[in-house]
């Protein structure tokens, strides 16, 4: 049985070695800023700031929440375009009974 994993998972890394070799280096736009009004959505010093999309409130577009790195608050942005193109607006931190909901470790 040990003998059938080893062999699968080297059958897994031939796999996956032979992909990158013929796969075609990503190509990347230049970075712009996200924007929320006439602010830059801000980024922590550590480098781990992590935006996630998602319909936070159910509207049918994508709003945008934006986590920090170790205890740092985690932003709401509300998606407030008619249609087309997302316009953010800052909705403050998340809460919960008057406090900051913070990230932990990781
Ligand atoms: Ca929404």
């Amino acid at each position: 049985m040990k003998l059938m994993h080893i062999f699968i998972v080297g059958l897994m890394i031939l796999g996956l070695s032979t992909m990158n070799a013929f796969a075609e280096p990503p190509v990347f736009n230049a970075p712009v800023d996200l924007i929320a009004g006439e602010e830059t959505i801000p980024a922590d010093e550590s480098g781990y700031t992590v935006p996630n999309l998602g319909d936070w409130d159910g509207d049918g577009d994508l709003d945008m929440m934006v986590g920090t790195f170790w205890e740092g608050p985690i932003y709401y942005y509300q998606n407030i375009a008619e249609e087309g193109e997302p316009v953010f607006e800052a909705m403050g931190n998340l809460q919960a009974d008057g406090e900051n909901i913070t990230t932990n470790f990781g």
